[in-house]
Formats: C-alpha cells, sequence, structure tokens
C-alpha cells in the first residue's frame, strides 16, 4: 500500500509513529508530495478533488484519507503486535482521550496563526484550556502512569506529532503548558522523547512552519514573498533560524536563506 504525504505534516507522522511502534514501517510506501505546488491532476482523480493529506492507496487501488481513519486501518492491517487496546473499557478509555485531539490541534494552529496582538491573551487562555482537559483525563485515568497505559500507544501515536509541532508555539508565542498542569505536562516530555516518534526534530518545525506563523498555511505564500518555507531546497537545516517576532517582523526570503 502507498501512503501520500507531506513528510513534516503531523497527521502523516501519526501513521509513521504507529508503523514504528509495528516495526512495519517498511510495509507501507511513503510518497513525497510537494506542499507549496498545486496537486497534479492524477493525485486530485484519485481523492476525488481533495488536495488532503495524508491519502492511503489500498494494494486493490482504494483511496482512503483522514489520519484518524488511516490509522485504525493500518491497525486492522497489520494486526500484531496490536497497538490499540483491546479490552473494551480500556478501548473505550483511548478513544474519549482520541476524541479531544480536533479541539486541542485547532486551539494550537489558531494560536500560531494569530496575527493580531490583541487576541494573543485569549488565544493562549484558549490553549490553556485545552491542556488542562488533557491533564485532568489522565489524571483521573492514569494518575500514576507516564502514559494513558502501561506502555506508549494508540493515543500517543494520535497526540505526540502535534505535541511536536506545538515547538513552534514556544518559539513564536513563547507559549508552554502551564506549570500547574504537571501530568500532561509529564505526558508530552514523555511523548516527545519516545524513540518512535523521532520522525522530526525542533529545528525542522521551527523554520518550515514559519510561514503558519505569519498565517500562510498549506504552502500558501505570504504576501511579498516568492518561496514557501515549506520548500524542499534550500534544505532547512542549511537555513538560518526565523525571527522570533511574529507580529513586529516579516523575514524575506533571504531572510529565512530560501533564496
Ligand atoms: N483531518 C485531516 C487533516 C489533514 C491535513 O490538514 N493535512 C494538511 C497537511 S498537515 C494538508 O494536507 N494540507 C493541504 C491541503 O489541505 O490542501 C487528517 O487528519 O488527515
Amino acid at each position: 500500500m502507498i501512503v501520500h504525504h507531506i513528510p513534516v505534516c503531523p497527521f502523516s507522522q501519526r501513521l509513521e509513529i504507529l508503523l514504528a511502534l509495528k516495526g512495519k514501517r517498511d510495509a507501507v510506501e511513503f510518497r513525497v508530495v510537494d506542499i507549496t505546488r498545486p496537486r497534479e491532476p492524477e493525485h486530485l482523480a484519485k481523492t476525488g478533488g481533495s488536495t488532503a493529506l495524508p491519502v492511503l492507496e489500498t494494494d486493490d487501488g482504494v483511496v482512503l484519507r483522514e489520519s484518524m481513519v488511516l490509522l485504525q486501518f493500518l491497525e486492522d492491517s497489520f494486526p500484531e503486535p496490536a497497538i490499540a487496546e483491546r479490552e473494551p473499557v480500556r478501548r473505550a478509555i483511548e478513544n474519549m482521550f482520541a476524541s479531544m485531539e480536533g479541539g486541542f490541534v485547532s486551539a494550537g494552529y489558531r494560536l500560531v496563526m494569530n496575527q493580531d496582538r490583541g487576541r494573543r491573551e485569549a488565544l493562549h487562555a484558549k490553549l490553556d484550556a485545552q491542556y488542562a482537559a488533557l491533564d485532568a483525563f489522565l489524571v483521573r485515568y492514569a494518575p500514576d502512569r507516564t502514559f494513558l497505559f502501561e506502555d506508549f500507544g494508540w493515543a500517543e501515536a494520535v497526540y505526540t506529532s502535534m505535541f511536536q509541532r506545538f515547538w513552534f508555539l514556544d518559539y513564536y508565542e513563547d507559549y508552554d503548558i502551564p506549570n500547574a498542569l504537571a501530568r500532561v505536562r509529564r505526558y508530552r516530555d514523555a511523548c516527545v522523547a519516545h524513540p518512535a516518534a523521532q520522525q522530526v526534530t525542533r529545528e525542522e518545525i521551527v523554520k518550515l512552519y514559519y510561514d503558519y506563523a505569519k498565517n500562510a498555511g498549506n504552502g500558501a505564500l505570504v504576501e511579498g514573498r516568492a518561496r514557501s518555507s515549506f520548500v524542499f531546497e534550500p534544505h532547512w537545516s542549511k537555513r538560518p533560524w526565523p525571527p522570533r517576532d511574529k507580529y513586529g517582523v516579516s523575514a524575506t526570503d533571504a531572510e529565512l536563506g530560501l533564496s
């Protein structure tokens, strides 16, 4: 089977993490799509016009999308070792926790893309509330463990790539989880350090997501710029660190090492 993906996309990374946990990373071919270019007509024909990634093509040519659906599909396709909980109550707890990801992801992306200093405090508070909900859940169901259950598993495959993307909040927003939310801080720290989740680095995220910090998502161009921070060349490791002040400064292609 084939997964069409953007290497730095957190939704695709969920699949890579699950496969790494199963020792099956090589059972799926990952094909890279350049998000800064329009999708190829053949790609759009396959997806029925949808541009969002990841997209999975089964061996029979069926096209599937939505990362949570694809996670379950991979879990079902490669059942051993199971990563999702099998006991019904534990699986339900895991699903309740995973169902909180949508609001969490939106709050983080709204904050990184915000350009209005006046809304900053309210957006920080909204993300605090999301972390508080995760914290309360972990305190209730897993007070003495590190992860939701004994090992890094399904829930962690859902959240870890987002915790790593939110390194852009630390850099561009000076945002971190409030100290009072010690349980979810401990959870986040253990998740991002896990060996199965080392597909990206903080430096890569901060540099590639500069345009998100300027409110240009998904490979769109920031006004006055000719190149997206998501281009493959020059490689991110060769570029300077972007300015942290996203409200007062708009870096040029040259300042970002893109030209
Ligand atoms: N809900 C989708 C979100 C996927 C998504 O937003 N992917 C981004 C990349 S991180 C994307 O493909 N953006 C480009 C586009 O939508 O055209 C999922 O979970 O798979």
